[in-house]
This record gives C-alpha cells, structure tokens and sequence, in this order.
C-alpha cells in the first residue's frame, strides 16, 4: 500500500516536472492572434482615413489591431516616444508605420525588428526606400504607398498646362527629410525642367505647420510680384499656401496646384480659390497594409517589396463628379 502511494506521488511530481516540456511552443489562448501596431505620422485627415482602411481589413481578418497615439507634430521627436512605449506593451507581431523621417526612424525601427516584429511602412520609407537591395534600412517587408515622384511629374505638367507653359513658380513644402514630400518636390522639379520658360523662384519648408506655410507663401509672392504658379506638396502645406494666395487677394490671378484631397481643399477647388488637387489613397494603403502583413505573417507570403496604389486627380470640371466623392479624405 505505501509503495504505491509513493509511486503515485512520485508520478505526481514527474508530471508537474515534464509539464512544460509538452506545452512549449504550443499556442497558448490567443497566441495565434496576429497583432498589428498602426503608427501614423501626424494627426491630419489622411492618416485618419488612412486608420479606417486598417480597421476595415484588420476586422476582417480578425486581427488584433493596436492604434497609437496620433503625433501632434511631425518628426522623430514626437514619433519616436509613442512608438517605443507603444511597441513595449509587448505581444505585438507587427508595426505599419509612416517614418517621419528617413534616416531618424532607422535606429529604432531596426531594434524593434531585432526583437522579432516585423515593419511595414506606409506612406512613407527608410533610406531610398529600396528594400530590395541588402542595406541598414532594408529590414522592412516593404513600402506602401503613392508614387510621390510620379505624382510631382504630372503636377508640373498640370500647372505648366494652368500657367501657359511659361512664368515663376513656388514650391512650399514640410520637410527635406521625409521621402514622401521630398518625392513630390523632386518629381516636380524633373517635370518643369522640359518648359524652358518655367523658373521654381523658390522651395520653401514649413515642418508641416499650416500657418508657416501660410507665411511662407505670402512673404514668396510679396518678393516675386510675378509668381504665376504655386505647388504645395500635402495637407497643412496645400491648406496654408492657398489662404495666402487668398489673403494676398491673387486668386484666380496665381494658379495653385495642391495635393492631398481634404474637405477643406476640396471646398477651396469648387470656390476656384485652387485650381487642382491631387488625392491619394489612404483607405487603400491602409487595407493593403494589413492584408499583406497579415498573409506574411500566417502563410509566410512574400510580400512585394513595394505597393503603389495610384492616385486621383481633382479639378473643376470632375469636382462635382459622384464618383469622385470616395477619394476625399473623410
Ligand atoms: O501628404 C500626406 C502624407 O502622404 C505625407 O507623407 C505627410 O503629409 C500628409 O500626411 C498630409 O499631411
């Protein structure tokens, strides 16, 4: 009898001991949940669509989505801390994030992947944004988001069309270091350098502050009288620029080209106070971002190195168009 009631103790602990060799690796409740972090640039109307396209597909999916604190300013300096209290909750699989800068974002970006979460940006990159070939920035599964060169092309084109193929332009922007807008002015740039009779007077840089660009812009067409043409390359650079054009009583007399299809914008276009406005497609990349995060992450799909959803083009003659109405940002 006390033999084997030793034996059944001894058992006892033998189980209690091996337990967890057997459930290692095993998915606790839950695990097999993916985990997807969302970290926006800045607090504007197109992260905000860009979130609904997230949350639509994450629902979908079933994932388990996670929205950081939405910056109240742009750059690292406000990016960086949210990311990094965010991401230490722990449990996360994966980060869509817009670097807000694209040498800043690499160190912490880097250390969060070398702790096992894997990086998808959106809208805007690290580095050149060529993941394909071996670097310090290449670690992201991929970049989502506008052709932003391709789009600075075809706005130059527009506004020398708008123009009359000749005279001074103005380009206010936010910042040097963020490849989205830096596309744009670049792509802008190679597209005006075919009309031998456009001059760029000036590239301005507001940090994505409205009323600096607002400034900005005044003070430009205060020393160029003769300004014919202007580009803003987003929302608080497309949404300050035209006030000053409005302010400084030009509008209809400097032709404004814009990008970024807010209410605001879309309201100035119908009143003629802008004569174009690009609109991108935030509520798709959103849902692309997931969708292929999610594929990698439960099926081990590749995922392609870079996803370019086009973009739309608002003008005044398609401003009233129904089927325009799902490309603003609302
Ligand atoms: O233009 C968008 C985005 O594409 C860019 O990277 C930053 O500015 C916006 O968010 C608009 O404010």
């Amino acid at each position: 009898m006390k033999k084997s009631l030793l034996t059944l103790f001894a058992l006892i602990v033998l189980a209690f001991v091996a337990m967890p060799a057997f459930t290692a690796g095993a998915p606790e409740a839950g695990d097999d949940e993916v985990t997807m972090l969302f970290m926006p640039g800045i607090a504007d109307p197109f992260y905000y669509m860009m979130e609904k396209g997230i949350q639509s597909k994450a629902e979908e999916l079933g994932v388990n989505l996670i929205v950081a604190e939405y910056p109240k300013s742009w750059g690292p300096e406000a990016q960086v801390p949210i990311l990094e209290a965010t991401a230490a909750r722990g449990g996360i699989d994966m980060i869509l994030i817009a670097p807000t800068s694209v040498d800043a974002l690499v160190t912490p970006l880097k250390k969060l992947y070398d702790e096992g979460i894997e990086i998808i940006t959106v809208d805007t990159f690290l580095g050149n944004g060529d993941y394909s070939v071996q670097s310090e920035f290449s670690f992201p599964l991929s970049y989502i988001g506008s052709d932003n060169e391709k789009g600075g092309r075809e706005i130059a084109a527009e506004l020398a069309d708008l123009i009359g193929g000749s005279g001074k332009v103005y380009v206010n922007t936010t910042n040097p270091d963020v490849s989205s807008v830096a596309g744009r002015v670049k792509g802008f740039q190679e597209g005006i350098e075919v009309f031998p009779g456009i001059e760029l007077v000036g590239v301005d840089y507001n940090l994505d502050v409205q009323q600096k660009a607002t400034d900005q812009t005044l003070a430009a067409l205060q020393k160029d009288p003769d300004i014919a043409g202007v580009f803003a390359t987003n929302v608080f650079s497309s949404q300050g620029a035209y006030q000053a054009v409005v302010n400084a009583g030009l509008t209809g007399a400097v032709k404004i080209a814009t990008w970024d299809a807010t209410v605001d914008m879309i309201n100035a276009l119908k009143k003629g106070q802008v004569d174009l406005v690009l609109a991108q497609k935030p509520y798709e990349i959103g849902s692309l971002a997931v969708d292929w995060g999610y594929k990698f992450l439960t099926d081990g799909a590749e995922v392609p190195k870079k996803v370019i959803p086009g973009f739309e083009f608002f003008t005044q003659s398609n401003v009233d168009d129904p089927a325009m109405d799902q490309f603003i940002y609302k």
